[in-house]
């Protein structure tokens, strides 16, 4: 079974004058990363971002050194650690590179401070305010899933690249951007039963209300199963989706994930594109591996979606996936994973009005991960 909620219906249950954790947007998402100087190069080469910012011994930082990319509204952040022992160390160790910090934009990070923490939030920073000759930024944050946190930061009274004690970031070498505008979701990967835990604290913590609910029966494969919530904010500009392992024939995508990573995470980002043939054809063109169905997936598709503005072959060529809902269709394609450690991966994903996920996609899209598990010996 699985129930759709409209963002009419969300606005009803969430109604905008009583949300206590306004959130504008994702500030940016931080990655500790064993080598921060190559992450950057592959994150510029291969995908196009921007080099924007950085901190380091340069900038008077000793023990970390980050590097700031963007491409549209999408901000990477990628720290490494300059020396033994710490924090950024035992989080490398224990999860080899990864997620820590999903950073939401909010008008006031201390309100949202002490509307989560008084919600049950763990205390991860306390407001704290940084300046620089540009002005000043409030930051705070809380702990969520696994040991990734959210930091709240409020920029309004700051007009520097990105934020105080980093320098701009002027590299000579440019690439040309692949057409990524903004992260559409996501998702988190927790534990056994521990999906409505986590959906329980972004309903009650941050005011968030469930989008879409998938169980097992919706997404699982004659081998393995997973269940999934949908958890999204009062404007609908941040969507969550959680995933936890269920019991299936042959060891779920999930749990493998969580073997990996040590623990729960971030299993993929959704970056949206407004011409996905573009975007992923540059992208393959530059070396990032995707999953691929087989081809007669595209023999039935257009039965099952109906007509769509695209020609077939690009999408078949390319490897993209089709879906429709209520409102319209969605195409998408996800990358291999990204590390050494069959962890985070990508979607790339452009909405032509669907607001859903591709849950008529998620039988292929499980077969082909199950695929990639079986080459790794993991299945
Ligand atoms: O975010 C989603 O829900 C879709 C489908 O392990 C999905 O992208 C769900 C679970 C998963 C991979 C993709
Ligand atoms: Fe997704």
């Amino acid at each position: 079974m699985s129930t759709n909620i409209t963002p009419q219906d969300l606005e009803k249950v969430v109604p905008q004058a009583e949300d206590f954790l306004p959130l504008l947007g994702t500030d940016y998402v931080e990655l500790y990363v064993g080598n921060a100087k190559q992450a950057a190069y592959y994150y510029q080469t291969a995908w196009g971002f921007e080099p924007v910012a950085y901190a380091g011994l340069e900038t008077g930082r000793k023990d970390s050194v980050s590097y700031v990319l963007q491409q549209d509204k999408i901000r990477l952040v990628l720290t490494s650690p300059l020396q033994p022992d710490g924090d950024i160390n035992k989080h490398i160790n224990a999860h080899g590179d990864g997620v820590k910090v999903v950073a939401l934009w909010v008008d006031d990070a201390t309100k949202s401070y002490e509307e989560t923490v008084k919600r049950g939030a763990e205390s991860y920073l306390k407001p704290t305010t940084q300046k620089d000759e540009n002005g000043s930024v409030v930051f705070s944050g809380i702990h969520t899933y696994g040991e990734t946190v959210h930091i709240f930061v409020e920029r309004k009274n700051y007009k520097g690249t990105f934020l105080p004690g980093y320098m701009p970031w002027n590299k000579s070498y440019k690439t040309e951007p692949t057409g990524l505008k903004f992260i559409d979701h996501m998702v988190g990967n927790v534990g056994w039963n521990e999906m409505n835990k986590w959906c329980e604290f972004y309903a009650k913590v941050m005011g968030f209300a469930q989008l879409v609910s998938f169980d097992d029966k919706d997404i699982s494969t004659e081998y393995t199963a997973l269940m999934s919530k949908v958890m999204s904010n009062g404007n609908g500009r941040i969507k969550f989706p959680i995933n936890e392992p269920a019991e299936g024939r042959k060891k779920s995508q999930i749990e493998e994930y969580i073997d990996f990573y040590n623990g729960a995470g971030v299993q993929h980002m959704a970056l949206a594109t407004d011409n996905i043939i573009e975007t992923v054809s540059a992208l393959q063109d530059r070396g990032v591996e995707f999953l691929t169905v087989p081809a007669s997936y595209y023999e039935t598709v257009l039965d099952r979606v109906g007509e769509i503005d695209e020609d077939l072959a690009p999408l078949k060529e390319l490897g993209i996936l089709i879906d429709r809902d209520d409102e319209g269709y969605l195409l998408q394609i996800f990358t291999k994973p990204v590390l050494d450690r069959p962890t985070m991966f990508f979607e790339i994903i452009q909405r032509k009005g669907a607001q859903s996920f591709g849950k008529g996609n998620f039988k292929a899209l499980f077969e082909a991960i199950e695929r990639e598990q079986q080459q790794r010996g993991t299945l």
